[in-house]
């Protein structure tokens, strides 16, 4: 079976666009793969986090993978701080990382923008991002549009590994969806949803209560016209809003908009927001009951057992072919 491994940060309240771009496929791929999911606790530090609510969103993200179908007796899901190998294999593929590879990283450029002082940490993560993959020697990373350009950078660390101390890693693939892979921000189709966003109103959480749906949606920005016509350059926000109906009802984005020809923006945001509150209030109820089972913490060690299993003994051939003494 080829692998699968796939991460999510707990940097905030995940939103729709993790959902549609990410959480969704990883249910599917369960069936077919061997799958490798994680909290990326160690990547969410990298801007200031409150350490209350840290542990707090690394717990919710967890339940929420299960919640969205994630089995985790089929597939292993656990935090990245528990399996130690990522840190270790994070250090040293951030030897073997130039500094102009990291400086090119859009995410970094994005996050880092109009801050006055950045830590360290933001601009190594896409060799802490390599060995999270690496280390399993994954076939397969389910990521959308935005992490492209670090799946690119994990492909090159992997390949000039291999050629300087010979085959060690499989080189992984992207696997991204053709539609759904950059939702963008409700109040500016230029940005993606972010969890981050300070302004909760850019982007749908998971969690966020039917009546929040309701009004952030009726709320999204959209423009002057009326036609519900999925144009990307000339009407982005519409756009967005269709893509988000298209995957929430399992509908071309051709049909959503057939649908509402001649209708207007009002009977479509409408609809829309009940067509995403059908989707996320399943998962908020099994959201509550995983939460309210007290079985999260077990799923997780044994995730994290299963994990540190397959991954010392990659991090074990690293450190012995880069001349590391190992006993
Ligand atoms: N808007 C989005 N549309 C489609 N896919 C998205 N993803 C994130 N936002 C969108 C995908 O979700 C996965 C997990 O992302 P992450 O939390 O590790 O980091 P991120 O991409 O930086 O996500 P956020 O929400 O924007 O977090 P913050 O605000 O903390 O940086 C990835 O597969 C990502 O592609």
């Amino acid at each position: 079976m080829k692998r699968v491994l796939s991460g999510i940060q707990p940097s905030g309240q995940l939103t729709l666009g993790n959902y549609i771009g990410a959480l969704r496929n990883f249910g599917k791929l369960q069936h077919t793969h061997e799958c490798f999911f994680m909290v990326v606790d160690l990547h969410a530090v990298t801007v200031p986090q409150e350490p209350a609510a840290l542990k707090e969103q690394s717990e919710a993200v967890a339940a929420l993978f299960i919640a969205s179908g994630i089995d985790p007796a089929k597939s292993n899901v656990f935090m990245q701080s528990h399996v130690t190998a990522h840190a270790e294999l994070g250090w040293l593929l951030t030897t073997l990382t130039y500094m102009g590879e990291l400086e090119r990283m859009t995410q970094f450029k994005d996050k880092s923008s109009g801050k006055e002082s950045v830590g360290a940490g933001l601009f190594t993560y896409p060799s802490l991002m390599a060995a999270d993959i690496l280390l399993y020697n994954a076939d397969l990373v389910p990521v959308g549009d935005d992490q492209k350009q670090h799946l690119e950078l994990t492909r090159d660390l992997a390949h000039r590994f291999n050629t300087r101390y010979g085959q060690t890693f499989t080189i992984p693939e992207p696997y991204i969806p053709q539609v759904g892979a950059r939702i963008m921000s409700l109040d500016d189709a230029s940005k993606k949803m972010s969890k981050s966003n300070p302004n909760a109103g850019s982007y749908i959480a998971m969690l966020d209560e039917p009546d929040v749906i309701r009004k952030k949606i009726s709320r999204a920005v959209t423009d002057s016209g009326r036609e519900v016509k999925f144009d990307p350059q000339g009407k982005p926000e519409v756009s967005n809003l269709i893509s988000i109906y298209a995957q929430c009802a399992d509908m071309t984005v051709q049909e959503v908009e057939a649908m509402y020809e001649g209708q207007g923006y009002g009977p479509f945001k409408k609809d829309l927001a009940e067509r995403v509150v059908a989707v996320l209030e399943p998962i908020q109820q099994r959201y509550r009951d995983i939460r309210g089972s007290g079985e999260l913490h077990s799923f997780l060690r044994q995730g994290a057992e299963r994990a540190a299993a397959a991954a010392q003994p990659v991090l074990r051939q690293v450190k012995e072919k880069m001349g590391f003494l190992v006993f």
